[in-house]
């Protein structure tokens, strides 16, 4: 058996507790109603300035799906001309197949002037998250998600954005997004019916994890309006040759330890090969957990994935006091921030790291303290 964190962690009903006032939709409203009463509060004020849509750095294919799908609701439900923007480079080829296939263009959010922006829209994060960073200067208007904050507490004690919809239940924000286009009566063009279904597909493994009915519901009429020779390239996409020398890498580095296979591959060439392999690990039979850990520039990025049990305690412990992290059923992810770009530095992390992993894993089931290389099973 995997040994809980801690008694209080290990029960996922905590993570499951009610959010502050003014996070979520006051109970009987409509969030579409909701929202088109913020915006218009706000409209007046902004002037010229238009909305900026953001979301994490390196979104994935629900932060993809949900922001284009945000675009296309501001535009047609608000009369808005909103711009959307993200950090990182996208480099997992589903990901940069999802990109080129569906022409989905978004502005730098590094590159940003505040000044041209009235308010920012964020999906699939929310402010204080670790992998989202937010322009200086541009209120935070609306926030859409679907995953529990760190610390729900600390939010009792911030200024919340006016429009809060955190549906903590919801397996995509793209689905949530699919509601609101829904409400709207806005007919879905194929190109945003594509990207929904592939945000929604992704975060719900094709409906098998964490499904709402609001998330079949978005993956039935999103597919049915999709471009299915376009879905089809974008879940097999081809491979770039540096992917199998990644891949190498990481299966020669990664070592079983009974139920878990712990990855720990010094410097990654982008952060999400780390979810990627986290992810193939995960699949390997009686594989109960699986984490894996790389460092690009001076971030160490970690991911966590398991069969069931709530992921988020269990990187709550292995970071313990290193780094920011967040998740949501099975998935969780963090980041450390090294000092420097020293090699010495990055293997001490990862040192302290196996070593609270490894206390999740009762000995008996150990199998050695060194584990066991993939390549010798
Ligand atoms: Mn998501």
């Amino acid at each position: 058996m995997i040994r809980p964190p801690n008694p209080r962690e290990a029960d996922a009903s905590a993570h499951a507790g009610p959010l502050p006032p003014g996070v979520g939709i006051p109970s009987g409203v409509q969030p579409l109603a909701h929202l088109g009463e913020v915006v218009d509060s706000m409209r007046s004020a902004w002037g010229a300035r238009r909305p900026l849509i953001l979301t994490h750095r390196t979104p994935d294919p629900d932060a993809l799906g949900a922001m284009f799908g945000l675009d296309l609701l501001l535009r047609r439900a608000f009369g808005l001309e909103p711009e959307i923007a993200a950090a990182g480079r996208i480099a997992r080829a589903e990901n940069v197949a999802m990109l080129r296939e569906l022409e989905l263009a978004f502005t730098d959010a590094e590159r940003l002037d505040s000044a041209g922006y009235g308010g920012v829209f964020l999906v699939d994060t929310q402010p204080g998250f670790g992998h989202t960073t937010l322009p200086d200067g541009i209120p935070v208007v609306a926030v859409f998600d679907h995953h529990r904050p760190p610390d729900v507490e600390a939010l009792r004690e911030r200024d919340l954005p006016p429009h809060y919809d955190l549906r903590l239940e919801v397996g995509a924000t793209s689905a949530l997004m699919y509601g609101y286009l829904r409400d709207a009566a806005i007919e879905l063009d194929s190109r945003t019916a594509t990207a929904l279904c592939c945000g929604v597909r992704f975060d719900t493994l094709d409906l098998a994890i964490s499904a709402t009915p609001l998330d079949s519901e978005a993956f039935f009429e999103t597919f049915r309006r999709a471009d299915h020779q376009k879905l089809a390239r974008i879940q097999r996409p081809t491979l770039p040759a540096v992917y199998y020398r990644d891949l190498y890498r990481s299966l020669s580095r990664a070592r079983r330890y009974g139920p878990a296979v712990l990855g720990f591959l010094g410097r990654v060439s982008h952060p999400e090969s780390v979810a990627e392999m986290a992810d193939f690990f995960r699949r390997m039979e009686q594989c109960r957990w699986s984490l894996v850990g790389g460092a690009v520039g001076t971030t160490y990025h970690l991911s966590l994935r398991t069969d069931g049990n709530e992921a988020y305690p269990f990187l709550q412990h292995v970071l313990g006091s290193d780094g920011s992290f967040g998740g949501r059923g099975t998935v969780a992810g963090g980041q450390v921030q090294l000092a420097s770009d020293d090699w010495r530095e990055l293997s001490r992390l990862e040192r302290r790291l196996r070593g609270r992993a490894l206390e999740l894993i009762d000995p008996a089931e150990r199998t050695g303290a060194r584990g066991v290389r993939l390549t010798q099973m």
